[in-house]
């Protein structure tokens, strides 16, 4: 079973991660993970943090002359901006009472973190929860996107809106309603937009919100200026698609096996994030039948195929052949420039406003990253679970009969 473990606080020496079970022989291409590192960082609307950090992934383990060895992967990211906060930071050093934190910011891990663990100082729970985590988690995503890209499997990920200022819920229906307009006989189906279309992968390559469309982007812009300077933050509407996954990862037949369900447990415990759906989501709900799912064809070739895909590419807990579509909500990152929110003194109940803290605006396209890199552990978990084998050339034969003999697709 392919896991991994991330350690690590915001302001200490680094992040540490260790992936256990990831097959043999699978080349890895360093360029491609720093990039999606770097990509991780950057973004309009982002904190003063990124200028300090340049996220570099090194192996300590588990790979040797360029290639996994099958044992356990581990690596470490550095933490530039430890050297700035080592006299808070440090393993033995005790930390002085004036710099401790006592009042917890509405929205973060810290009011029930201090409580949960018994702790005087909120620092300790604000250092493990920060996003600075989600490094761990890009790298992991890459990592699984290398081997993955191996069989024709791709990942994209997109900003849909900034605060509501860019492709709206509802629009997103109109988007696909007129894009799959020529293809679609049915006028009631909804078409997902395609994110590996060359002009919408263009788009996001070029913009620095990772938004689909230009026109959105300075709208979004103006939006973070704003919310910039009057010192507070702004969440967005995020979605990541996966194309080329073969019908039949995940499974009908326990709760826990089902790739929808492993998907919205892997996006939802990234920070920030309150809601996640599959394909048309939430919109089902406003669906007839007749209108929600999606016909099923064969081609010329024999290949099945959808003219939609409401179903988000999973029918029954099981990727069915169709773009596996996930979107999903950020909140507003709760550390604030300006002291809007109220809170209490834990150990005085005197009433206070939150404690303010270099944060970001808005994370958004960064979060955008990270989402894509949950679904690909996700889809890389069930892809060798399937076709699983200690090694590249073991899994390629395991997929391939699959391919050849059970599946037209
Ligand atoms: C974060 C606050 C900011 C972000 C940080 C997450 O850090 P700092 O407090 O040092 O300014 O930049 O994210 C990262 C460091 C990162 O690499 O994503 C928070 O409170 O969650």
């Amino acid at each position: 079973m392919l896991r991994f473990l991330t350690a690590g606080e915001s302001h200490g020496k680094g992040l540490v991660t260790i992936i256990d079970n990831f097959p043999a022989g699978v080349k890895i291409d360093e360029d491609f993970i720093n990039d999606k590192l770097r990509l991780r960082q950057s973004g309009y609307g982002r904190g003063a943090r990124q200028k300090i950090e340049t996220d570099k992934i090194e192996f300590l383990s588990g790979v040797r002359g360029g290639l996994t060895t099958g044992s356990p992967i581990s690596f470490f990211i550095k933490n530039k901006d430890y050297e700035n906060w080592r006299d808070r930071m440090d393993p033995y050093k005790s930390v002085p009472e004036e710099s401790k934190i006592h009042t917890p910011r509405p929205g973060h891990a810290d009011f029930a973190g201090s409580i949960k663990f018994g702790l005087d100082d909120i620092r300790n729970v604000l250092e493990r929860s920060s996003a600075r985590e989600t490094a761990s988690r890009v790298a992991v995503g890459a990592i699984c996107q290398i081997l993955l890209k191996n069989f024709g499997i791709e990942f994209a990920s997109a900003v849909l809106n900034i605060g509501g200022v860019g492709v709206e819920a509802d629009e997103i229906s109109g988007e696909k309603k007129k894009k799959g307009s020529e293809l679609n006989s049915d006028p009631f189906a909804l078409n997902l937009i395609d994110l590996f279309d060359e002009v919408i992968s263009r788009n996001i390559k070029n913009s620095e919100l990772r938004m689909l469309y230009s026109e959105h982007e300075e709208k979004a812009k103006a939006f973070i200026d704003k919310m910039k300077a009057e010192g507070d933050t702004v969440g967005g509407l995020i979605t990541a698609q996966v194309k080329g996954v073969p019908v039949g990862l995940g499974s009908f037949t326990q709760w826990d096996e089902k790739l929808d369900a492993q998907i919205a447990m892997s996006v939802m415990s990234i920070q920030a994030i309150k809601s996640v759906e599959i394909g048309a989501g939430v919109k089902s709900a406003y669906l007839k039948g007749s209108e929600c799912h999606d016909s099923i064809y064969c081609g010329s070739s024999g290949s099945f195929y959808r003219k939609t895909d409401n179903a988000g590419g999973i029918e029954g807990g099981m990727s069915n052949g169709e773009i596996i579509s996930v979107t999903c909500a950020m909140k507003p990152i709760p550390t604030l420039m300006k002291p809007y929110l109220d809170t209490v003194d834990l150990n005085t109940c005197e009433a206070k406003k939150a404690f303010l803290e270099r944060s970001d605006v808005c994370a958004v396209p960064a979060a955008s990253i990270v989402v894509e890199s949950a679904v690909a552990f996700s889809i890389c978990y069930f892809f060798l679970k399937k076709f699983g084998g200690d090694g590249f050339a073991e899994i390629k034969r395991n997929y391939d009969g699959y391919c050849k003999n059970e599946n037209k697709n």
